[in-house]
Parts: structure tokens; sequence; C-alpha cells
């Protein structure tokens, strides 16, 4: 498998997925300053411009849940398999996927949604609300603790533990989200992320 990824990106969550699984991967980065992702070549991985792409045997997969759930049919034990719960680690996928990850991207993706400057500062603005009320949620309604089902690690975690690692650099005052504030020390601690940050995938 081929990984294609910018650090510090949601891209990584596939690549504590892969490390979660023990399956060798090669990791391709690509040079968001450059703005690698919108190049002629990129397009013919991903036409979306964006990151995680996953060459899988010649079929490239994009979207971090669909990937996240590709690699959990390749290892057992990283989704549940009781229809209820992991349902609810899905829940938490399409949340992050429909909700916070957008409301991240207003901060410096405003020319997807306007065309006047002001609109995009307008937008950069706002992100500290919006990301403190998807914070506030994650808080009360995504993690049971320490991870989002409880005691045991699912994949949903990794992509909860990236969309988490912007908070402060979204202003988000972590100080009222003790579940948040533990959740990210037992990822952290987990050899997963220790790997990833190795390679210098996490900013
Ligand atoms: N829904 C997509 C979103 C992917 C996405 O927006 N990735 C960002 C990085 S976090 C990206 O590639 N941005 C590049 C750009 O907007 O030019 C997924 O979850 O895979």
């Amino acid at each position: 498998m081929k990984l294609y990824y910018a650090a510090g990106t949601i891209s990584i969550a596939v690549a504590i997925a892969l490390e979660e699984a023990g399956l060798p991967y090669d990791a391709h980065k690509l040079d968001f300053a450059a703005g690698e992702q919108q190049s002629p070549d990129y397009a013919t991985i991903n036409p979306k411009g964006r990151v995680p792409a996953l060459d899988v045997g010649g079929t490239i997969l994009t979207e971090t849940g669909a990937l996240l759930d590709y690699i959990a049919t390749q290892t057992p034990h990283l989704m549940p398999t009781d229809p209820v719960a992991a349902a609810k680690a899905r829940s938490v996928m399409y949340y992050l996927a429909s909700t916070m990850h957008v409301n991240h991207a207003h901060k410096m993706r405003g020319h997807r949604w306007a065309d006047n400057e002001s609109s995009w500062h307008d937008m950069t603005a706002k992100v500290p609300e919006t990301m403190t009320a998807s914070a506030q949620f994650v808080e009360t309604e995504c993690l049971i603790g320490p991870y989002i089902l409880g005691d045991t690690f699912t994949l949903a975690d990794a992509y909860l533990f990236m969309v988490c690692t912007w908070l402060p650099g979204d202003d988000v005052d972590l100080a009222p989200f003790p579940k948040i504030r533990t959740f990210m020390d037992a990822m952290d601690a987990r050899p997963s992320v220790q790997a990833v940050r190795a390679k210098g995938m996490l900013r």
C-alpha cells in the first residue's frame, strides 16, 4: 500500500491506522506549501486534490473514513463487530468529516466558499467559536473515555485524535475539556502515534 499524505493533516489518521494494523506501507509526502496537491500529476491520483489517498494494489481509495474502514477489514478488532457499537464509532467519524473538519477548514480555505477576501477573514475569525462548539460536542457526546467507546480503542479514535491536534492552533482552550485531554494523552502513549511522530508525520 502507498499512502499519500501531508504532515499534520487528516491523512495521518490513516497512517496511525496502518501502524495499529501492523500493515506495511510506503508513504509519499506531498508539499502543500508548493501546492503539490493541486498538481496535474497528483490529479491522476486524487482528482479532489486532497489527502489522504491510499493506493491498494493499483486501486486508489480516498476519504479518511472509507480508508479506516478498509484497513479495519484487513485486521480484526480495529472496529467493533457489535452493530450498535460500530454505528456509534462511525457516527463520530461522520461528524468529524461533515462538521468538525469543515469548521477547521474555514480557517485557511475560505476561498472554497467565497470570492471576497473580507469574507475569508470573517470565516477565519469564526473558527475558534465553531471549533470550541465542536470540542464541547466531542467532550459531552462522543467520548465515553478514555476512548470513544470506553476502554476499547477503535480506528475512529485515530480520526478523532488528528482533528483534536488542530484545536490549540484553532485557539480552542482545552482547559474545560478534561475528557479530550485524557483522550489525547492516551493516544499519545500508543506506539502507533509514537511511530508516526518519529516519522515526522505530526506537526
Ligand atoms: N473528506 C476528506 C477531506 C480531506 C481533506 O480536506 N484533506 C485536507 C488536509 S486535512 C487537504 O488535503 N487539503 C488540501 C487542500 O485543501 O488544498 C477526507 O476526510 O479524506
